[in-house]
């Protein structure tokens, strides 16, 4: 940490001419059409977080309304079929439309401003990526609504899932929802690591790369094998349901467990795809807290690494009642307990920071230490769970259920909301209110804690989950009573989040460009940023570029002013290598994404749709491509000058 941090912020003021120039180059179209024609990651991003949040309230009035079923034995406020489709429908929304894009989305806003990039990679097929996330969200709850909802479970298991036990359109749904977001999904990851690798400001060498930017850069990794196993796999089973092939029924030589290992091969490592970008954000903000550099920066950074790399080696231990191999158990019990060391080390850097720091009690600081107390609980089970004979014991159970959402919501959303309280000025230029941010993060503690600690014991006391409803006389009217008064604070907590969201945007107090005082890249811009992120990217002396930063640091000049360019430099060093024109804003990637909907929505009915929507995707995609005439794509590709 410097003694004194040297003004900010470098990168600006440029001439005030070349800034007017940049600002009526990079602007958008006003009104609807600047809206649906945008290719600026940061409005792209934002909506994506946006989108998610509203996916994560919807599955929250689903979550309240099983809660409210489970309060007394022999309920009747849903029936089973009813029930079904809820936890089916939570669970699918709160993992494949709520928390992975929502990490990726973080991601996709900070990335290039930590990296000092004017945009991402690709920004017209981000563009893509969004639309097509919000019309397969919009098309699982309208499914739901309409008493179409999938209703086999978020891992819609063969045979059950398959034609001859659920006919009908329900689980249709669930596969082509499943094809739209990873096909988002796949997009975000490819934005990010040609981010990452590609467009990082001079100096940033792979040695300096933020740590949150390393999360995100293997989480994208990660995303990548993951999530195009689970949009094929997804692709067979729709197959075997609409077109008669036999991928997983057994009375044609086709093989069930089949399926749960393309599920899980998928499945495991999507819980890293939530938590690595996580740990990216705790890396991200202690500095700030702390006042000092996070501990341990390679430890933590190859501790990511191995995570991504042991993460798809331990599927199996979802299948330990399937009657596999002991053999098989054993690797898969050995391998699943390793995964706790490279977290292990990242813990213990984090708490070798936070005891040599000097620390800020702000409401950001206070969801990082929430994140401890309750990931370690959910690690712990999760080590007790990697022990076959237990698994056995609570499978199926409401452990699992405890299990996971400690895992998820400790790990995943109590950094997401540290990581909200820390950005919000950035994005909006005004602070969260402190306040208001207490109040939420202790009605959310207690509320966690209290919905989801007693279904440890109802999962020991032998109750199932995914069960409508239990008989009097178990023992499980209690703890069920527990949980669901916790699902309400849980809600009152996520009230006082949206209300300080809503109030601080507009009345929140002024934030200035650093109000954090921060080491990272992202705040030695204005905030909110321009349109082009920096007028002149800045030149990376260190690992803490703010901190580290001379009085007389260099900036990158000679990018173009009077048409979008970036500067792209190269993977390892991140020296100057070229200027790439940056694509216009354009209508094409939302018609595309139309044209993509109609596809996968019609394929539920006709597998003529894979002609039809083919021709109909052909058009804009031509449009998307066309070439700009010479004078409107000037200066393909041109040396750098200037840079450092
Ligand atoms: C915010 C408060 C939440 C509450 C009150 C809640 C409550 C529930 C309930 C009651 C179930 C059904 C249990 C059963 O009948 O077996 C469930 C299942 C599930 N939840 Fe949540 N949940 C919440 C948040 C989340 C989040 C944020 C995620 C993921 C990031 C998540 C992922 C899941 C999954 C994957 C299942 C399993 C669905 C299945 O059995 O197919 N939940 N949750
Ligand atoms: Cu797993």
């Amino acid at each position: 940490m410097p003694a004194s941090i040297p003004p900010l912020p470098a990168a600006e003021p440029a001439d005030v001419r070349e800034v007017r120039e940049l600002a009526r180059t990079w602007a958008d179209a006003s009104g609807l059409r600047g809206w649906l024609t945008t290719v600026d990651h940061k409005r792209i991003a934002k909506r994506y977080v946006m989108t998610a949040f509203a996916f994560f309230a919807l599955g929250g009035i689903d979550a309240l309304i099983m809660r409210t079923q489970l309060l007394r034995p022999e309920n009747q406020l849903v029936g089973p079929d009813r029930y079904n489709q809820l936890f089916t429908v939570h669970g699918t929304n709160m993992m494949f439309l709520f928390a992975v894009p929502v990490m990726l989305a973080m991601g996709l806003y900070m990335v290039p401003l930590l990296v000092g990039a004017r945009n991402v990679a690709f920004p017209r097929l981000n563009a893509l990526g969004y639309w097509v996330y919000l019309f397969g969200g919009i098309l699982l709850w309208v499914a739901l609504l309409s008493d179409t909802g999938p209703d086999t479970g978020w891992f819609s298991y063969v045979p059950l899932s398959g034609p001859e036990f659920s006919p009908g359109k329900r689980v249709d749904v669930w596969a082509q929802m499943i094809t739209f977001t990873e096909i988002s999904g796949l997009i975000s990851a490819v934005e990010i690591i040609v981010t990452a690798l590609k467009c990082r400001a001079p100096g940033m060498t792979l040695g300096r790369m933020p740590i949150f930017v390393w999360a995100m850069l293997v989480t994208a990794f990660m995303v990548i094998p993951s999530l195009s196993m689970i949009a094929t796999a997804s692709q067979m089973l729709a197959m075997d349901r609409l077109v008669g092939t036999h991928f997983f029924n057994v009375a044609e030589g086709g093989d069930p467990l089949l399926w749960q290992h393309f599920f899980w091969w998928f499945g495991h490592p999507e819980v890293y795809i939530i938590f690595i970008p996580a740990t990216g954000f705790i890396s991200a903000l202690l500095p700030a807290f702390t006042r000092r550099p996070v501990f341990g920066h390679n430890a933590v950074v190859l501790s990511s690494i191995a995570t991504a790399f042991l993460g798809f080696g331990v599927w199996v231990h979802h299948m330990f009642a399937t009657g596999i191999l002991q053999l098989a158990s054993s690797f898969f019990t050995a391998t699943s307990i390793m995964i706790t060391i490279p977290t292990a080390v990242q813990i213990f850097c984090w708490i070798v920071t936070i005891w040599t720091g000097r620390l800020q009690f702000t409401t950001s600081f206070l969801f990082i230490l929430g994140f401890f107390v309750t990931f370690i609980i959910g690690g712990l089970t999760g080590v007790m769970l990697a022990s076959v004979p237990f698994d056995q014991q609570v499978h199926d159970s409401y452990f699992v259920v405890a299990h996971l959402h400690y895992v998820l919501l400790g790990g995943g959303a109590f950094p997401l909301f540290a990581a909200i309280y820390y950005w919000f000025p950035k994005w909006t230029g005004r602070m969260l209110s402190e306040r208001m941010g207490k109040l939420h993060f202790a009605l959310w503690l207690v509320g966690v804690n209290l919905t989801f600690f007693p279904m440890h014991l109802l999962g020991l006391d032998g109750m199932p989950r995914r069960v409508y409803t239990y008989p009097d006389g178990m023992g499980w009217t209690g703890n069920n009573q527990l949980a669901t008064a916790g699902a309400y604070v849980i809600a009152l907590s996520v009230l006082a989040f949206v209300g300080n969201v809503l109030w601080s945007a507009r009345r929140g107090v002024r934030a200035g460009d650093d109000p954090w005082v921060s080491d990272s890249l992202e705040w030695g811009t204005s905030s909110p940023p321009p349109p082009y992120n920096f007028a002149r990217p800045p030149v990376v002396q260190g690992r803490a570029p703010l901190w580290d930063r001379t009085p007389d640091a260099p900036v990158v000049v000679g990018l173009a002013t009077d048409r979008r360019e970036i500067l792209v430099t190269t993977a390892m060093d991140a020296e100057p290598d070229h200027r790439h024109p940056d694509p216009e804003p354009t209508i094409w990637p939302f018609v595309a994404a139309i044209a993509v909907s109609v596809f996968f929505i019609a394929l539920m009915f006709t597998p003529w749709a894979v002609v039809f929507g083919s021709a109909l995707l052909f058009p804009p995609l031509v449009a998307w491509g066309w070439p700009r005439r010479p004078n409107q794509a000037p200066g393909v590709t041109t040396p750098a000058e200037g840079g450092a």
